[in-house]
Formats: C-alpha cells, sequence, structure tokens
C-alpha cells in the first residue's frame, strides 16, 4: 500500500494533464498567470515544479475511490476542488498583499492585480465546467456542494476581514471563521468524489463530517505556523501573522485570556504603527505565555481525533480508510 506521501504525489500527477489541458481553454494571458499561479511554469513560461500540496485533490480522489468509482469520476471532482482553491488564493493574495506564496512571488507581484483577479475568476469558472461536464448525473448536486462551499470561503474570507479592524473578537467567531475557510472547502474535497459518484447520502455526509474536522485541526495547525513556524519551511516571512496583526487562534486565545501576558499583548498589537523585530518577537512570547499556543495545540489534536472517528464509523474500503487516517496524521504533524 503507498505511503500519504505518496498518495499526494499521485493525485498530483492524476491531475496534471487534465488541468493543462483545462487552462488551454483560456486565453493566453489569462492562462499564462493561472499556470504561473499554479507553479506549472515560472514568469518566461519555463517548466516547474512548484504546485501545492494538493491535499484538496487527493481527499476528492480518496472520495470517489471510497464509493466505489474511479478516476473519471475522481479527477472532475479533484480538479474542481483544486481549482476553487487556488481561485481563493489568488484572490486572497491580493487582498492582503502578500507578495510571497510556496516560496516564489505571488501572482499579482508578478503580473498586476487585474490579471491575478481574472485568473482567479478564470479558475472559478472551469472548476463549474468541469465538474457539469464530469461522466456523472450526480454533476448538479457536486455542483451545488461546490457552490455552498465556496459561499461559506466568502463569508470566511469576510469574517477575517471584517476582524482585522475588531478589537473584540470572540473565540466562538474566530473558530467559526476558521470552519466556514478552511473547513468549507476540505469538507467538500472529501466527500465531493462520493457525491458525484452517486454514493449513499450517509456515506457522503460522514465524508464530509471527517473533512470538516481534517480542515479545522489543518487551519489550527496553520495559525501555529503562522506564528511559529520556519520560514524556510513555510514559505511565509518570519513571523507573518503578527507582523499582519492577524487575529489568529491561538492570538484571540490571548487576548481574551485575562492575563498579564494578554494584557501586554493587547497594547502591542492595538497601537498603531509597525512592530518591530523585538516587538514581534516579544508578541510570540506573549501569546505563548497566555496559553494561546496549548490551547491551539489541544484544540487541532481533539479535532484530529473527531476527524479520525469519522473515518472510522464509516463502511469503506479498508485501504481507502487507512489513506484517508494517514493523510490527516501528516496534516497534522507538518512543518508548512
Ligand atoms: C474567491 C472562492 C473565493 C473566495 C474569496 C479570498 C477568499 C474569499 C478566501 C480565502 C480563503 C483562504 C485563503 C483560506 C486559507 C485556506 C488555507 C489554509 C490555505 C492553504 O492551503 P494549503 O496549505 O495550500 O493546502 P497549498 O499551497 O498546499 O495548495
Amino acid at each position: 500500500m503507498s505511503t500519504t506521501i505518496d498518495s499526494l504525489a499521485d493525485s498530483q500527477r492524476r491531475i496534471e494533464v487534465p488541468l493543462r489541458s483545462a487552462l488551454d481553454r483560456l486565453d493566453p494571458h489569462t492562462r499564462h498567470c493561472c499556470g504561473y499561479h499554479l507553479g506549472l511554469w515560472d514568469p518566461d513560461g519555463v517548466p516547474t515544479g512548484s504546485m501545492g500540496k494538493g491535499i484538496r485533490p487527493t481527499l476528492a480522489l480518496l472520495s470517489a475511490r471510497a464509493a466505489g468509482a474511479g478516476d473519471e469520476i475522481g479527477v472532475p471532482a479533484a480538479l474542481a476542488c483544486e481549482l476553487i482553491h487556488n481561485f481563493s488564493l489568488l484572490h486572497d493574495d491580493v487582498m492582503d498583499h502578500d507578495t510571497e506564496r510556496r516560496h516564489r512571488t505571488t501572482a499579482w507581484a508578478q503580473f498586476g492585480i487585474p490579471a491575478a483577479i481574472l485568473a482567479g475568476d478564470a479558475l472559478c469558472s472551469l472548476a463549474s465546467e468541469l465538474l457539469a461536464e464530469a461522466p456523472s448525473s450526480t454533476a448538479i448536486w457536486a455542483l451545488r456542494c461546490v457552490g455552498a462551499s465556496t459561499r461559506r470561503l466568502i463569508a470566511g474570507q469576510a469574517a477575517d476581514l471584517d476582524f482585522e479592524t475588531r478589537e473584540d473578537v470572540s473565540l466562538v467567531e474566530c473558530l467559526k471563521m476558521a470552519d466556514d475557510k478552511t473547513g468549507a472547502l476540505m469538507a467538500c474535497s472529501a466527500s465531493l468524489g462520493a457525491v458525484l459518484a452517486d454514493a449513499p447520502a450517509e456515506l457522503a455526509l460522514g465524508l464530509a463530517d471527517f473533512g470538516t474536522h481534517l480542515g479545522m485541526a489543518f487551519q489550527l495547525s496553520d495559525d501555529i505556523l503562522g506564528i511559529w513556524g520556519n520560514p524556510e519551511r513555510t514559505g511565509k516571512p518570519v513571523l507573518s501573522d503578527l507582523r499582519s496583526r492577524k487575529k489568529s487562534v491561538p492570538v484571540v486565545y490571548a487576548l481574551q485570556s485575562d492575563t498579564d501576558a494578554g494584557t501586554r499583548l493587547k497594547s502591542l498589537y492595538f497601537r498603531p504603527g509597525e512592530l518591530s523585530e523585538t516587538e514581534l518577537s516579544e508578541a510570540a512570547e506573549l501569546v505563548e505565555t497566555a496559553g494561546g499556543r496549548e490551547w491551539t495545540e489541544q484544540r487541532a489534536d481533539r479535532e484530529l481525533q473527531e476527524a479520525l472517528a469519522a473515518i472510522e464509523a464509516l463502511t469503506i474500503p479498508a485501504p481507502i480508510a487507512h489513506e484517508f487516517i494517514a493523510l490527516a496524521y501528516q496534516l497534522n504533524h507538518r512543518d508548512h
């Protein structure tokens, strides 16, 4: 049986050719910007191998197999999820003015904001087109799942933006935002192959439950890496989430903690002007002292356990269950 690293790489291989064909439907400018963002080539069109981790396509391919279907169903589901994911990343980088992603210059920084917005729109449109063309009687249901998940992704992003100007964000609001921003598309990815394979509702819902908890565990790990991750591994600048004053879960926990460290963090975080490198390191220490890191790690672990329980409750082939479980462990013990 393959290990999970192989299954991520294997799903990238399975979707690469149809992904390239899908991009060929676009006008040359938009195609170039999309392929650059997706890591297929560099700004001059020279081939590169810098694609994302491929978590969502792997989940979608596994979910089709869990329902007894093959790649003719799994690949359109995988492509749709990866395209929506990258649509959101392209627009997110514009909104956050981020200049680096996956160790490369972001698409908007390379080609300009209008080109990056259009590239995101194009990926979204391709996702719907590919799903609608899938050889399945339930393509319309799959489209509805993707539409609903995209709406939640947008709601999560809107909340995230709203939090930027608020000093009173609660932990409950912050967890809901993470669930919408990351959990919704993970749930969709983990169940879309089954939906497209016309699986029983019980199976599709169980897989979505797994994806929801996995997405939350993943986002909480991401929040930890955003403060304490090694920039050489994450591809993001050091202390990036604190530098941009993000209201991530560890930060919100610390701000609401009613501790001396939380009070000092508030005075730093809500002070106008940029934080110095020394202040950023101090802020990271304050989040940790106030218990934000420990709480987030424990909650991530709880979400992982719930994800595993959701898979174990399903009647699916053992090798597929094993792949889901191995992927869940791998994502929760990652450094990038
Ligand atoms: C355009 C659909 C759409 C929505 C607009 C911009 C936006 C609203 C939402 C952004 C949501 C967002 C950026 C969520 C973050 C999710 C996340 C943890 C991304 C990182 O996922 P990885 O690590 O990425 O799987 P790779 O690089 O491996 O593909």
